[in-house]
């Protein structure tokens, strides 16, 4: 029976063509080929690539296919004379016909290949909005959910020496039990949306690794190198030459290889964002990364970083492109809309409300901006479902995971407005926990909302209080509930002996119309909104730090407002064609007070 069991396990091992692999940590630094660029397209409002004329899954001639066309024979697609779409991009800003089409489109791409028996080829996605079936040369590789975070499959057995293709489908129609569901509050951008590149690395590589100073030993840099198989007793070598640190470590049998060293490296601060280049290599494989070292905690109502109390002075942004509207994702959009935040005088950026592009941490690390970090767990998820709890399991492991490096990072969040309840409190309690298996050393916080308001009393009270370090919320005083005049009198009990951050606040304005500051819309008002809730902010005990919701106006199908808002949400402090409103130079003082402040 054992022998009949092995030789199944062996005949199906020997069958695996390709698969999901965990990531490749730090991606791009790797030897890649850059599948970025044109990308041949058919819109499929049908499925018709996909399902036969009775509904049922392609096995063979769905589009996946790339048959060449001939007319001999009927076919009725042809993905080579197909338009063909810059890749990163989101479809609804490339093609007027697909502004607002919610449905699949498929995707095709040529490249070559030069195989190579010392090599691995892992195709690496940084995010697919929503659905995507990878295929590469006509056969699946893997599917994968979700719109915001990156995977990866290795496509070696599959990729032949020369001409290769690779086709996905992708499918961003919205379901109820998705993670985000079907109601919300931003432009549903589909398409490939991130970079592409078919990664190159030996047959054993470095698949991972953390390196951090040490939670509880002072002085000690800690951490491991993994490798994407369980190989013992391989050397590893990690090197800080600016720490004059090199040290060698050997993998134990689980292919993993763990270190600790004496160090005193000078911290990264928003200040002076200091990061070290490091390198982890073995005999045949070599990353190189630049790292920054510091402390985060909390203490009562106060967080501290490198054992310092600090205010997060921050801004709540949209990976949404500066000027052109659509998904932001190269280094250009990154440090465009971070500019703006460090102009407006942020430590600190709220990336909201779902994992931001690899390239915008990095660069708002560089930057000297710390991050909070959130999974789309955003208003009426289908909290009793169990797909969707493992949908934003899986978010939330594939966010830490990639940025576990990134010392600024400082909070992991992991919802966004949700409404009370205890199939809800059962949900986010689990992710809460699930987040500090990932990651110990970071703070975890979520955006809740006012639960009471009455007798100028504004109250937050929340189950969920017990499983964050910082009791974040979105208050919009002036524009949801209350006057601009009703901040004067507020009065707040949050009664948790936690640190305070006001994730949102806000109100909207029409850059260019002017008009009284008790007029809706204009920049008056607007204006008004910010100079009474950041008085208002100067009295609320534990206040810790607050990110305005939001830095540039972006798009929305929520926003239909004719002549105002066209689609937009209008609460940035910047337009949608880059011009600064006024409130914009409200937050700029109160900010620089603060900076005094906290000096
Ligand atoms: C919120 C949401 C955010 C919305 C904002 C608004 O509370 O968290 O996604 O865009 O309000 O403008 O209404």
């Amino acid at each position: 029976m054992k022998k009949i069991i092995l030789c199944f396990a062996l005949i199906m091992v020997g069958t695996i063509m390709a698969q999901e692999v965990p990531l490749v940590t730090n991606v791009f630094a790797r030897n890649n080929i850059n599948l970025n660029g044109k990308w041949n397209y058919v819109v499929d409002p049908l499925e018709n690539g996909y399902y036969d004329y009775r509904l049922m899954p392609f096995q063979t001639n769905g589009f996946f296919e790339n048959k060449k066309f001939n007319t001999a024979e009927l076919q009725e697609y042809d993905l080579d004379t197909s338009p063909l779409m810059d890749i990163p991009s989101d479809w609804n800003s490339k093609d007027n016909r697909l502004f607002f089409y919610e449905g699949t489109v498929w995707f095709k791409k040529d490249f070559v290949y030069k195989k190579s028996a010392s090599t691995k080829g892992i195709l690496y996605f940084g995010a697919v909005n929503y659905d995507a079936k990878v295929y590469v040369n006509g056969k699946l590789v893997g599917n994968h959910v979700g719109g915001y975070t990156p995977f990866n499959f290795d496509v070696t057995n599959v990729l032949v020496d020369g001409n290769n293709f690779v086709v996905v489908k992708v499918d961003n129609k919205r379901h109820k039990d998705n993670v985000p569901t079907v109601n919300m509050d931003w432009w549903n951008y589909g398409g490939i949306t991130r970079e592409v590149v078919l990664s190159q690395v030996p047959i054993t590589y470095i698949e991972d690794y953390l390196v951090q100073l040490d939670k509880t030993k002072e002085g000690v840099i800690s951490g491991w190198v993994k490798l994407n198989s369980v190989v013992a007793k391989q050397t590893i070598t990690l090197s800080i030459p600016e720490l004059k640190i090199k040290k060698q470590v050997v993998t134990d049998s689980n292919g993993m290889a763990y270190f600790e060293l004496k160090a005193n490296p000078v911290l990264w601060t928003p200040e002076s964002p200091k990061l070290y280049d490091i390198s982890i290599s073995k005999f045949d494989d070599s990353i190189t990364d630049a790292i920054g070292f510091r402390t985060i905690k909390t203490v009562g109502k106060e967080i501290f970083l490198n054992g310092k109390k600090v205010f997060l002075r921050g801004i709540s942004i949209h990976e949404e492109a500066p000027f052109r509207q659509g998904r932001a994702w190269s280094k250009e959009d990154a440090i465009t809309l971070l500019t703006w935040a460090k102009e407006l005088g942020c430590n600190y950026v709220r990336l909201a409300h779902y994992p931001h592009n690899e390239t915008m941490v990095r660069e708002a690390e560089k930057m000297g901006l710390m991050v909070w970090s959130e999974v789309p767990v955003y208003w009426t998820i289908s909290w009793t479902n169990t797909d969707t709890y493992n949908n934003a399991e899986r978010q939330l492991h594939d966010m830490i995971y990639r940025d576990k490096n990134r010392c600024a990072v400082v909070i992991w969040s992991i919802a966004n407005e949700t409404p009370h309840g205890d199939d809800r409190d059962i949900f986010l309690s689990k992710l809460a926990k699930y987040a500090r298996t990932q990651d110990s050393t970071r703070l975890i916080s979520m955006a809740m909302e006012v639960t009471k308001s009455n007798n100028n009393i504004n109250t937050l009270k929340d189950n969920m209080s017990d499983f964050v370090d910082v009791i974040s919320f979105n208050s919009y005083l002036g524009w949801y509930r209350g006057t601009n005049e009703s901040c004067k009198l507020m009065q707040w009990v949050i009664p948790y002996n936690k640190p305070v951050i006001i994730s949102e606040f806000g109100g909207e304005a029409l850059q260019g119309l002017h008009g009284d500051k008790t007029k809706r819309w204009t920049e008056e008002y607007q204006e008004e909104l910010y100079i009474q809730n950041t008085q208002m902010f100067d009295r609320i005990d534990g206040l810790a730090g607050i990110s305005p919701w939001i830095l540039v106006d972006f798009k929305s199908p929520r926003r239909q407002l004719p002549r105002i808002q066209d689609f937009f949400n209008r609460k940035g402090l910047i337009s949608s064609s880059g011009i600064k409103k006024k409130a914009f130079y409200v937050m700029k003082d109160w900010y620089k007070k603060k900076e005094m402040e906290y000096k």
